[in-house]
């Protein structure tokens, strides 16, 4: 790539708690927890999100709701409200839209926006990222983190450093300063099990890998291995995916008692399905895979996919779940948790529905 990239990640902060904060005075000055019902301490679920005093608290994402109670009781307990999310997400979304024709949104809170051409300089992009956090904020009242970096990979990791609602530059130059002491799950894609494998190799830092040795990463991981240290010193080409609003939409419960009741489990399946279809046709995408995600009350998790011809129905949708289901499912082992998630979105325009 010759010409010099400029690109946001733009991430709202506490994005669920912040929704409702907004929306809510008396949640003011009090520990916000979105997420599943504590019921006294009993239960199951987890947290989704959490506002800045709850998480200087000890509360995070995915924790335990059970535990978040243990932690705090007295913090605000509420449950997901997707729409309105959804309705504030758009509005971010349209505000991003303003200001660049290249923005991949990758998730309900976050978007990538290219500069490339519109500005001469990372500084320069910079000021757009003060121009949009403004705008945001004057749009739907909600703070956002924005990361200003050379290319998706560096946007994104400075970003998190951004939190909260703040704006962190890198630049070319910058990366082994900026990053090369972090732990190494802070690199993206690296999760525990490449850690622990990186770690075996004696590498302990993202800027340990930066510099290993080419050779041994590619014997304990083939080609990924030279991408992870790719990754480690900021390298990364990757154009926006235009026009993907969501990479995939999914929906999981968890069930109040462990069940192996398969009439109970179907019913679940059905309400997911729907809620997934729902959101997709609300989103105007049609999907071409369906996977089911089973967690045993072992907590051993287990996921199954199936391609499908491209469709946007809770029919759809429900029949392919049931087959991974019925296929997968060890009888008689109970289920803690059921997940229905559609991916391979396809955008579709116009009022013709697919499927
Ligand atoms: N979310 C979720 N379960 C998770 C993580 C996130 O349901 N394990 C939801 C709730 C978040 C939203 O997605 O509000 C956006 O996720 P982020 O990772 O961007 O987290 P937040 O916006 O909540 O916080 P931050 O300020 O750290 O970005
Ligand atoms: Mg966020
Ligand atoms: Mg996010």
């Amino acid at each position: 790539m010759d010409k010099k990239r400029a690109v946001l990640l733009v991430d709202m902060d506490y994005f669920y708690a912040a929704c409702e904060e907004l929306r809510r005075s008396d949640l003011k000055g009090k520990a916000v927890i979105v997420g599943a019902d504590p019921k006294g301490g009993k239960g199951r679920g987890v947290v989704m999100t959490c506002n800045y005093l709850a998480r200087k608290q000890g509360i995070k994402s995915a924790m335990p709701i059970s535990i978040a109670y243990r932690i705090n009781p007295d913090a605000a307990y509420l449950p997901a409200d997707f729409p309105y999310y959804e309705e504030m997400s758009a509005k971010v979304m349209h505000v991003l839209r303003g200001f660049s024709e290249k923005v991949e949104q990758v998730s309900i809170d976050e978007a990538y926006v290219e500069l490339t051409g519109a500005v001469g300089s990372l500084d320069e992009a910079a000021e757009y990222a003060e121009r949009i956090k403004g705008k945001v904020r004057a749009e739907t009242g909600l703070s956002c983190s924005v990361g200003v970096s050379f290319n998706k990979l560096m946007a994104k990791m400075a970003s998190d450093a951004a939190k909260p609602d703040g704006i962190k530059l890198v630049r070319e130059s910058e990366v082994s300063s900026f990053m090369g002491n972090m732990p190494l799950d802070k690199l993206y894609s690296v999760g525990d099990k490449t850690k622990a494998r990186l770690e075996s190799m004696n590498i302990k830092s993202i800027g340990g890998l930066a510099k290993a040795n080419k050779m041994a990463l590619l014997s304990e991981f083939g080609s990924i291995g030279i991408e992870l240290r790719n990754y480690a010193n900021g390298i990364d080409e990757s154009a926006l995916v235009e026009n993907y609003e969501a990479k995939s939409i999914g929906r999981e419960s968890t069930f109040e008692h462990d069940t192996s009741d398969q009439k109970e489990i179907e019913q679940e399946l059905m309400k997911l399905s729907k809620e997934v279809a729902a959101e997709a046709l609300k989103a105007g995408f049609a999907f071409k895979n369906i996977t089911v995600k089973i967690r045993y009350s072992d907590f051993s998790e287990h996921l199954h996919s199936r391609g499908i011809k491209p469709s946007s129905g809770a029919e759809a949708i429900y029949s392919t779940a049931r087959l991974l289901y019925l296929d997968s499912f060890e009888r008689g082992r109970k289920l803690r948790k059921i997940g229905v998630r559609a991916s391979g979105l396809m955008k579709y325009s116009g009022q013709s529905r697919l499927g």
